[in-house]
């Protein structure tokens, strides 16, 4: 009996790691110099001391057998609610522990924050729809779709103003795509700053979207062929929010969507209309979009000057690197989970590539010495997360996990020891750098570089 593989015998990730006291500390620390070395500590500490608490998972096995399924339970021998009794579905009160959270002091307001998925409880390629990553420059808001427009202006014959119900009325269509913050893993380009593979890797979610391909609208606009080289997108928010995006690109994948996971867009997410830029970073698909000009030339906009640039070893700035390069992460085991003994876990984690396909994943248990290739959980699109699963017995020795990631142009996800020569440490966005994860002998996960 107890040598019996115990897939899923992991303890949940101390979700609630920031509790009221942390919370408060860090809002007197503020943002001084200090900030990350102290919210790197207060984040270890809270983690380990609520480790030991909880979980369901615990709970579930009992070491000595499961003596519940001997008994009939109250649920078994009594009537259940009706249905609609909750019209719209939520999740068990028994998940409400796997949360999108915030980075304390991350920003000096939240409405210009960001909140990270809670990927270490997630499966399968799908982000749930209240999971999914928020980053907003200047908060969201709950637009009214009965007094929101789309204008499109610029190079083209006829600029047009369309309703909601127009945008509707068009051909559409529904593709399964990632989005990924340019600045997801920034703040792991020197050391290892944050404990979970929420922070580390949660400013990334895939969803089905379902919108009008803007090559359509382009089209029926009278875009100029000629001239017309690039479009810049606006959001109706006010941050301002303004992108530039190549015309060949405009008219491949990208779409002007109002529909997410089988419904309209949350309002978080830009409810009633974003642009899906498929493999671009998460800062050109613009929210609650208003507008679609048509260019000759680049914008050079706040957004594509001062933000979203690459600091480069030599002094110099990277401009209009959008493309989000092949990157993988476990999710389980990942920072702040402990293991419960050895024997059999199943290793499980994403992979993704703005340039297509994910075509192989690559785990090692060992820091990067031996890599065994591992499963990937079907269909694998273009521009969308990959699930990857390997089985492992774990032997009670300290280990180092990592995956490495391969997309079918053959690009390698890079080591971040790679990613500093080539990039130095002084960027803040486009890290794919491989992830470690180092587990103890008391089954205790963390996050660690090699
Ligand atoms: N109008 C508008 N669009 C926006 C933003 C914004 O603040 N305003 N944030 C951008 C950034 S930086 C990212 S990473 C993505 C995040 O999308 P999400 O909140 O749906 O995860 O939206 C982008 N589009
Ligand atoms: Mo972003």
């Amino acid at each position: 009996m107890a040598d019996r593989p115990s897939p899923g015998r992991i303890v949940r990730a101390p979700e609630n790691f920031i509790d009221a006291d942390l919370q408060q500390q860090i809002n007197q620390h503020g943002l001084d110099d200090t900030r990350r070395g102290f919210l790197r500590k207060s984040f270890v500490a809270a983690s380990a001391a609520l480790a030991a608490g909880s979980s369901w998972a615990q709970a579930a096995v009992p070491a000595d057998g499961d003596p519940a399924i001997l008994n009939l339970p109250l649920h078994s021998r009594t009537l259940g609610q009706p249905v609609a009794s909750r019209p719209y579905g939520q999740p068990s009160k028994f998940e409400t522990q796997l949360q999108r959270r915030e980075s304390p002091g991350l920003t000096r307001v939240s409405a210009a924050s960001v909140s990270f998925a809670p990927l270490q409880g997630l499966f399968g390629m799908i982000t749930p729809s209240g999971l999914h990553f928020e980053r907003h420059h200047q908060g969201w808001h709950d637009i009214d779709p009965a007094g929101h427009r789309l204008m499109i202006n610029g190079l083209v014959r006829n600029a047009r103003v369309y309703t909601m119900d127009d945008l509707m009325r068009l051909p559409s269509v529904s593709r399964i795509h990632f989005i990924e913050c340019g600045a997801n893993t920034a703040m792991e380009w020197s050391n290892s700053a944050v404990p979970t593979v929420q922070y580390t890797h949660g400013m990334l979610s895939c969803s089905e979207f379902t919108g009008v391909p803007l090559s359509v609208l382009l089209d029926d606009c009278g875009f100029d062929r000629k001239n017309g080289k690039f479009v810049l997108a606006e959001g109706a928010d006010g941050s301002g929010m303004t992108r530039t995006i190549a015309m060949d690109r405009a008219l491949d994948d990208v779409i002007v969507a109002y529909g997410m996971n089988g419904e309209m867009l949350r309002p978080e997410n830009g409810y009633p209309l974003r642009l899906v830029v498929p493999g671009i970073q998460g800062v050109s698909w613009v929210k609650w979009l208003r507008r679609i000009e048509v260019g000759d030339r680049p914008w050079n906009t706040k957004d594509e000057t001062l933000h979203y640039v690459d600091l480069m070893p030599d002094g110099t700035h990277r401009q209009y690197t959008s493309i989000q390069e092949c990157k993988s992460v476990i999710t389980t085991p990942s920072g702040g989970q402990r293991m419960v003994g050895r024997g059999f876990y199943n290793i499980s984690g994403l992979a993704w590539s703005g340039r297509g396909k994910v075509k192989r994943v690559d785990v090692s248990v060992d820091g990067g010495r031996n890599w065994r290739t591992a499963r990937l959980e079907t269909p694998v699109l273009t521009k969308a997360l990959t699930r990857f699963n390997i089985d492992w017995t774990w032997d009670g020795n300290p280990a180092l996990l990592q995956s490495r990631a391969i997309d079918d142009t053959g690009y390698v996800q890079p080591t971040g020891r790679e990613l500093r020569a080539a990039r130095g440490t002084r960027s803040i966005y486009h890290n794919n750098g491989i992830q470690t994860w180092q587990v103890a002998t008391s089954g205790e996960v963390s996050n660690v570089q090699v």
